[in-house]
């Protein structure tokens, strides 16, 4: 039946348009060639979707400068999706050229905060099948307070927290405040949606709090603030199931924090993406059976209240007393060969090549919102 066409997605207008470039690059270079065939779809910071070369080289995190798409760079004309029959029209700079359909889309993009699922329903309208979470899931775990809501609803803790709403911020401040110091301290206070960790600060008096606040309000008018939980940090890989089958979970992983190294208070993008040594990826996680039990079944549960489909990277703190709670719903973790969660299905048993494929199969097994 011949190779399918899968369509992968990168760059885009976010601040993670070179770390989506270098996922890219993983991808490209991982997939496998013998299923798939494979046109590589980049877009602009300024939005413009364009043709670029099958060739993960450029896109590659090496130089100091970030790497960006542009028309006269890697473009190699521009794109438009055609709704109904999901074709690709590619305005090259020699005429008009209608490509054959796509039987798949791999979005590695996030969308602009609070924008989040947005692909996803763009893809559902043209009818074509993607890899990853819905448009709910997809705009639900980059929300931490929708989040919340769904996890707590169906019995998952999460660290306890105080809403600063837009419009409750201007009309009771004052209770405001007084609500969070019923939390601990350490506060952490978080825009309710933002891909990176802008505007994120950790209070550790009372007198700073209120400008952590305005900090976190010019990223996003909806804002968390929640006590410090003092744990460790571990992550638990999921992989979709739909219809019968459940979730499959991956063996849970540690990020272990080494300050020496320079790093952060928190788990932050400078630390992410540029203090590699600064952290470190420890997968099986040092866990006693029934801890490592509970994380699982945990992970699977918090897929299943976000509905999530595809996949997703459920993030933990394990305290000292052995509670779990859920710090974070990530539906589009990392996914460079480095990342933590392919890493953790390597260790598993299943190869980043393999779960590439395990991905654009669950997609193509899987009804569109529309016929379902
Ligand atoms: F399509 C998947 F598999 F669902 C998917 C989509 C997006 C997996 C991982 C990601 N991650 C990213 O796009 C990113 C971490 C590069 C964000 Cl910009």
């Amino acid at each position: 039946t011949g190779r399918r066409r899968v369509a992968v997605v990168f760059g885009g207008r976010s601040g993670e348009h070179t770390i989506s470039c270098a996922t890219a690059a993983g991808v490209l270079s991982a997939i496998d060639r013998e299923r798939y065939e494979v046109l590589p779809v980049g877009i602009t910071t300024d939005g413009q979707w364009l043709l670029v070369d099958d060739d993960p080289a450029p896109l590659e995190l090496t130089g100091p400068e970030p790497v960006e798409i542009t028309a006269d760079g890697l473009g190699r004309g521009e794109l438009a999706l055609r709704p109904g029959d999901g074709s690709l029209t590619a305005l090259t700079p020699t005429g008009v050229q209608v490509l054959d359909q796509v039987d798949v889309v791999l979005p590695l993009l996030h969308g602009p905060y609070g924008e989040d699922g947005t692909i996803q329903g763009m893809l559902e309208m043209l009818g074509l099948p993607y890899v990853g979470c819905g448009v709910l899931a997809s705009a639900a775990g980059m929300d931490k307070q929708v989040t919340k809501v769904l996890l707590g609803a169906a019995g998952i803790p999460t660290a306890p927290h105080v809403v600063v709403g837009r419009h409750e911020w201007s009309r009771d401040r004052v209770g405001i405040l007084a609500a969070c110091e019923a939390l601990s301290y350490p506060l952490f206070v978080k825009p309710a949606r933002a891909g990176s960790s802008l505007g994120i600060s950790r209070v550790e008096r009372p007198e700073d709090l209120e400008a952590a606040i305005e900090a976190a309000r010019a990223v996003d008018p909806k804002v968390l603030v929640e006590s410090g939980i003092v744990g460790r940090e571990i992550e638990v890989a999921v992989l979709g199931g739909h219809g019968e089958d459940a979730p499959r979970v991956a063996e849970p992983g540690e990020i272990v924090m080494d300050a020496s190294q320079g790093a952060g208070e928190f788990y932050d993008y400078e630390t992410k993406y540029l203090a590699h040594d600064a952290v470190q990826m420890v997968c099986p996680a040092r866990l006693t059976s029934d801890e490592r039990d509970r994380l699982m079944s945990a992970a699977a549960r918090a897929f299943e209240a976000i509905g999530g489909e595809g996949l997703a990277r459920v993030d933990f703190f394990l305290t000292a007393d052995g509670e779990v709670l859920v710090n974070e719903v990530n539906t589009m973790p990392g996914f460079t060969p480095f990342s933590m969660y392919p890493y953790m299905w390597e260790v598993s048993g299943l190869s980043y090549t393999e779960l590439v494929t395990e991905l654009i199969e669950l997609a193509l097994e899987r009804p569109l919102n529309v016929n379902r």
